[in-house]
Order: C-alpha cells, then structure tokens, then sequence
C-alpha cells in the first residue's frame, strides 16, 4: 500500500554542483539517483571528480575573507533564515529523502525537524562563542577565537538532511566556508538544499560537489587548499580520510560507525515499556543508525519473559514501503547494504548464533526493486561477529547476562563506542554504570535521547570530536592570543 501525499517533489531531471553560488550544468559522466523503493529514475546527477573540487575549493577560499569578517550577528541571522526557508519547504525535502534513500517518510519529516533545530541552535550558539582574556603586567592578554579556514565536509546517505546540519551549521556559524560532497546514495535533498543557501548565503560560502567517495571525496581530502577535514561514514573511510589529513597536517574530526550496548537491569518496573524501547533502539531508521542499539543485554532473572515479549514485538512491525503510513520499518538504501544485511544473517547463524524473529527478505507489493528486511533478533553471545560488527540493518543480537562486572566488561568490548542505553529503576546503579561505560552517549531509561546540545561523538574507533553542542564551535576554530604591552620595554 502507498498513500503518495499531495506534494510535489519536485525533483529537477539533471543535477550538477553547486559553485560559487552558481548550479553547473551536468554535462559530464553523471550517475543516476534511483527510488530506492521502486527503481524508478529520479534524476541524473554530476559525478564530479577533481576538477570541480578545485573550482569549489577556490570559491570557496574566495570568499573566505568576506564571511570571516561578517559579524556573530549577521551569520546568526543568515543561519535563521536558512532555518525558516527549510522549515517553509519540509514537506517536500523530506519527500524527496523518503524517495531517494527508502526510508519512511515519517522518519525523514524527523531528520528535517532535527535538521532544522541543528541551524537554530548554532545561530543561538555562536553568540556566545567567546574568548578568554587576562590582564599581564603593563598589558593583557586575549585568546580570541578565529575560523580555520576551507572545510572539507563528506556525508554519508542514513540522515542526509541531519548530516548536512551537523555539518554546515557549526562550521558557518564559525565563520568557515565549506565544500561539502553528499554520498552518492543520497544527493537529492542536499542539493536541493543549495537552492536555498543560493538565496541567503553570499556565493561560495558554501559549495556542494556531489560525487563519489573514491572521485571526489578523495580529491576533496587531498587537496592543498583545505583546512579542515569533517567526515561521517565508515570507520574504514574516516581512517583513509584521517591519513589524507595527518599528511597534510590538518584537523580532522570524525563521526564513525557503533555496535552500542543497551542494558537492561532486572529491577525495570514496566517490561513491556523497555521491550518498546528496545526495539526502537535497533530498528529505527530500518537499524541504518550509527547510534542503534544492537546489543542488548538482558539480566538472566527476566530474560525469557523479555525475550518473548521481544520476539512478540518485533514480529507485529510492519514491514512497508516509504509512503506507507502504517508500516513500521521500510526497506534499505540500496543492494549493496541489502545484501550486506543478509550476508551478515548467514554468518550470524554459521557462528551459531540462534535466531530469534525475521532473518529473511520481505516483499512489498509495488515495491519489489527494493531491499526489505524482516527485523530480525538473534541469541548471540558478545564475541560473535554479529554482536561485534556494524551490520547497519534491523538487526539485534540479545545477550544473556548474571554478574554485573561480566556484563560490563562485555558492553565495553567492542572496538567503537558511540553510544549506550540502560534502564534500571536504581538511580545509583544507573549513575555508576554510566559512568563506566566507554560511550560517547549514555542514555538512561530511553533510547535516542539526543537534546540540541548535547555532545554527539565517539570514543574509540566511533570516532574523533564532538558534534551538536557548543563544544562544535571550537572544533571549527583556532585559538590566537594576542599579548599587548601598553609600553615597550627593554626586553
Ligand atoms: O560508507 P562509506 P558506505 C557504515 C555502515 C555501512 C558501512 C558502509 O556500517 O554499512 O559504513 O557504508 C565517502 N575518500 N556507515 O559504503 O564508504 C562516500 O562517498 C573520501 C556508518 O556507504 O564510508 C560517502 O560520502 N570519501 C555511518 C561517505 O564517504 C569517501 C554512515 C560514506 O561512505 C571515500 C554510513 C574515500 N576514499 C555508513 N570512500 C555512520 N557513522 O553513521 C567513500 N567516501
């Protein structure tokens, strides 16, 4: 069933970058954007390669010295304004993200709300982005903050609309230009993003040059005139991307991959609420979440009551297709996570991990090029691969645990550490094992609670720097003191 609402996406037939605030013609090699649900063509877009990085890098240092010397105010006031026109035009950009990606559009309406609160935040934040000072004998001392330069920023296809925020937003509102790529599953919203940038920000404050990661997210982290790399995706890539910025000497933050352990303590008052939170945990966003909650460790005193209410739950989602308004998962951004997926289901059941719910495809009527999975759980233990590698799919494994310091032990052994959820009703247990995880995020008794503002990075090999909070700022700054002496002295 598809209940296609009364918006027009309108979805341009060609794509080129977007330059010094101008849209190039997409009269090279180009790649298509498909309906991940359907196949159907939605566009064609620029695979632009070296060449146009170099342009949008010049643009980009170009006009460097005017946005810099823009006032906290007026970047502020053009960061709300983005805000509104985003907020003017949500319904079709999350329609155009629902159509390219496959994601429920209810879910895309959400990375657009997020998205939009991510630029107001900034606008708010950077007002208070201050300095530090103290008087010296005959003078003073004042550590003022300055932007770095030329960001290079590179995204992955999950959240494109959140990923776009979390990147522009801080980095503008520091006072940086930007040459951002977009993943090639996931261009469209983005650059029709830069439409509305085309109308706010002055040309080549910001410049998007889709393509692929090989082409132009490499040329993009080699280039001599960046100052600053930013990167969301695998940690394989984050690692080439973080060599391309140690060899050139330049900042590099990172937003990796998470295999993060949600605890479940046996004191929990309302089991079915925690199941509910569980599942969310790991399926939201057809489990593509670097946050998701894949490992789920449950206490041996309730386990066999939580597992069946889990297996219960798990089976009454509705797999369907992104317009489906009553479906409660959709399918995968493209073959390859698709088979991904279930090329991680066999291996699952080959290291004899015991299936639980799901571990197949779903077909969905009129939706049948997509890539529908069952939600899926298994029995696993924690050093199977399937408890121990991103799979990026709605897939959970459940891990039986008794003694609280084994249980620890294995939440933390795992090579990322993006995020953490626990419920218990004991505040003390709660305080405590929070503060032993190795997780960026700890979440006590509900899953996904990000606030703007607070900190979102990772420990480990989930990452380097943290996104979403003030603390951003400073990733997208340099720190200068300038000393003054109200005299010259002898020295
Ligand atoms: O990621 P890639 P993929 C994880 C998740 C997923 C796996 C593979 O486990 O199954 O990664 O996904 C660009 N130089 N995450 O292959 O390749 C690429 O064009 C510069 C977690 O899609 O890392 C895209 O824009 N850039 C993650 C971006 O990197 C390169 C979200 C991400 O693609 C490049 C996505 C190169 N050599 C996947 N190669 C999260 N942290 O949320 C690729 N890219």
């Amino acid at each position: 069933m598809s209940n296609e609402p009364d918006i027009d996406p309108r979805i341009d037939s060609h794509y080129g970058a977007f330059i010094g605030g101008t849209f190039r013609p997409a009269n090279g090699p180009t790649f298509a954007a498909v309906n991940a649900a359907t196949g159907a063509h939605l566009a064609s877009i620029a695979r632009c390669g070296a060449a146009e990085i170099d342009d949008a890098v010049k643009a980009a240092r170009a006009a460097l010295p005017g946005w810099r010397a823009t006032s906290y105010e007026e970047r502020s006031a053009m960061l709300l304004k983005l805000a509104d026109a985003l907020a003017a035009d949500m319904p079709r950009l999350a329609l155009v993200d629902a159509l390219d990606i496959g994601r429920r559009l209810s879910e895309t309406t959400l990375d657009h709300m997020i998205a939009n609160a991510q630029y107001r935040y900034f606008a708010g934040a950077v007002l208070t982005h201050e300095g530090f000072g103290r008087p010296i004998p005959n003078g003073y001392m004042l550590a003022k903050r300055e932007p770095i330069g030329v960001c290079g920023q590179i995204i992955p296809w999950n959240v494109p609309a959140i990923m776009v925020a979390f990147k522009l937003a801080p980095a503008l509102a520091a006072g940086n230009t930007v040459v951002l790529k977009p993943d090639e599953n996931a261009s469209l919203s983005t650059l029709e993003l830069a439409r509305h940038i085309a109308a706010i920000f002055p040309p080549g404050v910001v410049n998007i040059v889709p393509g692929t990661g090989e082409e132009a997210g490499a040329a993009l982290t080699a280039h001599p005139g960046v100052n600053k790399l930013a990167f969301t995706g695998s940690s394989e890539v984050g690692r080439l991307v973080s060599v391309a910025g140690a060899q050139r000497l330049v900042p590099v933050s990172l937003e990796l991959g998470g295999k993060s352990p949600n605890i479940v303590f046996p004191d929990i008052e309302n089991i079915e609420a925690v199941v509910d939170n569980a599942v969310f945990a790991a399926m939201y966003c057809n489990g593509q979440s670097c946050l998701a909650g894949t490992r789920l460790f449950v206490h041996d005193a309730i386990y066999d009551r939580f597992l069946e209410q889990l297996a219960e739950a798990t089976r009454r989602l509705k797999v369907g297709g992104p317009l489906d308004g009553s479906a409660k998962l959709s399918g995968l951004v493209s073959e390859k996570q698709g088979r991904r997926v279930l090329d991680y289901i066999d291996i699952a059941k080959g290291e004899g991990a015991r299936l639980v719910a799901g571990g197949k495809r779903v077909a969905v009527e009129g939706s049948e090029y997509g890539h529908f999975i069952a939600p899926t759980v298994f029995e696993a233990s924690n050093s199977m691969r399937i408890a121990q590698e991103e799979v990026f799919g709605p897939v959970l494994s459940v891990i039986r645990w008794n003694d609280h310091e084994t249980m620890l032990r294995e939440a933390n052994d795992v090579r990322y550490g993006l995020a953490a959820g626990l419920y218990t009703s004991n505040l003390r247990n709660a305080m405590e094992t929070a503060d032993r995880l190795e997780a960026g995020s700890v979440w006590i008794n509900h899953y996904f609670n990000l606030a703007s503002g607070s900190p979102f990075g990772g420990f480990k090999e989930s990452g380097i720097g943290s996104e979403y909070c003030r603390e951003t700022l400073n990733m997208y700054s340099h720190l200068k003191a300038i000393t003054v002496q109200t005299q010259v002295n002898p020295p």
